[in-house]
């Protein structure tokens, strides 16, 4: 069935239908996003359905999201952060049919990009992701709850790898046991994590949780950053999880989609790029433990994605919407390349972190 907003939808925001054109925008797996132009004056407003199989609970994104921009108005004024336009009744979420429905404001002149293609780009988006983990630093993370419950968790994400593993149908099975194996030969990195995890240096912030390039808005002349989008995923997190997804989607020139596997290289100048942009913002403030697990980020997201992928190309593609039968097997296989083809390149890539670290302190 055909998901568009309906007319009561757009009455709840005090828009009407025929003053309106309305059409898809953007490019995510989880929620669907309209772009609403009114014809008179061309003013523009992203309306989204929140995906609530994956979002259980709607209202902890909208506090979480209030929690934050109350914080910094008062520290950072001035800060563009982008907030829900309330509907006429003044909610952040309007419910219509366990529908949940939220709008916000389109950024004039800003674009997103899908993919890197300078390194200025991975410059400028890692900027803003390292500006708000700083911005946020301070924020008291009690009354925050996670909008998903261990989101980026890996000791639970590589369990449910495990049970997919045993429950799987036998041709799934069958058809990924190579792709299987190979991922369980890299579980070091799962173990890693867990002792991480309890280090008390090793600490939680406020974090994205969902860094790709297409959610930090560019000025679409020079491509200089914005702000960044799409917060439904801020939530108290590791450093790692939101420096780790821009090295797994911005170092690479072939996204994720990508089936020409050779395709997938580790492009230097990127990673400097990204990893000097998010430590001029954020790496003054960063620990000891935190600082040497840099190179980890990175090992740790394309794991995680990848065992993601294929734990749902096992459970019969429950999760990512998929295009064609071998989608998620396809996609798992492209992260697993991503993950070798970074490790290869750890000495040089360390180098890069450690000059890096210098500049940023
Ligand atoms: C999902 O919806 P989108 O594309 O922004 C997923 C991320 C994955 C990403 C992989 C809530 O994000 O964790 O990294 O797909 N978001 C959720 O493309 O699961
Ligand atoms: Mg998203």
């Amino acid at each position: 069935m055909e998901i568009k907003p309906n007319t009561r939808i757009l009455q709840a925001f005090g828009l009407e239908p025929e003053g309106l054109n309305v059409r898809r925008f953007g490019s995510g797996h989880i929620n669907n996003t309209f772009l609403l132009e009114k014809k008179q004056d061309g003013s523009k407003y992203v309306l989204q359905k929140i995906n609530v199989s994956v979002f259980k609970e709607p209202g902890v994104i909208a506090a979480n999201q209030r929690m934050a921009a109350d914080f910094l108005a008062v520290h950072h004024p001035g800060y563009l952060f982008i907030t829900p336009i309330p509907t006429v009744n003044g909610e952040e979420l309007f419910v219509i049919d366990n529908e949940y429905w939220r709008m916000i404001p389109f950024i004039a002149d800003s674009v997103t990009v899908d993919q890197a293609d300078n390194p200025k780009q991975a410059y400028e988006a890692a900027k803003q992701f390292g500006r708000l983990a700083s911005y946020l630093s301070g924020i008291d993370l009690k009354p925050f709850k996670a909008s998903i419950p261990n989101f980026h968790n890996l000791t639970l994400r590589y369990s449910a790898f495990q049970d997919a593993i045993r429950t799987a149908k036998e041709d799934r099975k069958a058809a990924a046991e190579e792709m299987i194996e190979e991922f369980l030969r890299y579980s070091d990195i799962a173990v890693t994590y867990e002792q991480l995890k309890t280090n008390p240096d090793f600490r939680d912030h406020l974090m994205h949780h969902d860094t790709k390039i297409n959610n930090v808005l560019l000025n679409k002349d020079t491509y200089e950053g914005i702000c960044v989008c799409d917060l439904d995923t801020l939530m108290p997190g590791k450093i790692i999880s939101d420096l780790g997804d821009m090295v797994r989607t911005y170092v690479c020139p072939v996204s994720e989609e990508e089936k020409d596997f050779s395709q997938i290289v580790i492009r230097e100048e990127y990673y400097e790029a990204l990893m000097q942009g998010y430590l001029e913002e954020i790496g003054g403030t960063l620990t000891k433990v935190e600082k040497e697990q840099l190179f980890f980020a990175g090992k740790f997201m394309i794991y995680m994605q990848g065992i993601r992928f294929l734990t749902d190309y096992l459970n019969g593609d429950v999760y990512y919407p998929i295009k064609h039968p071998k989608h998620n097997y396809d996609r798992a296989k492209n992260q697993l390349v991503l993950l070798q083809r970074l490790m290869e390149k750890e000495t040089i890539l360390q180098e890069i972190i450690g000059k890096c670290l210098l500049i940023s302190v």
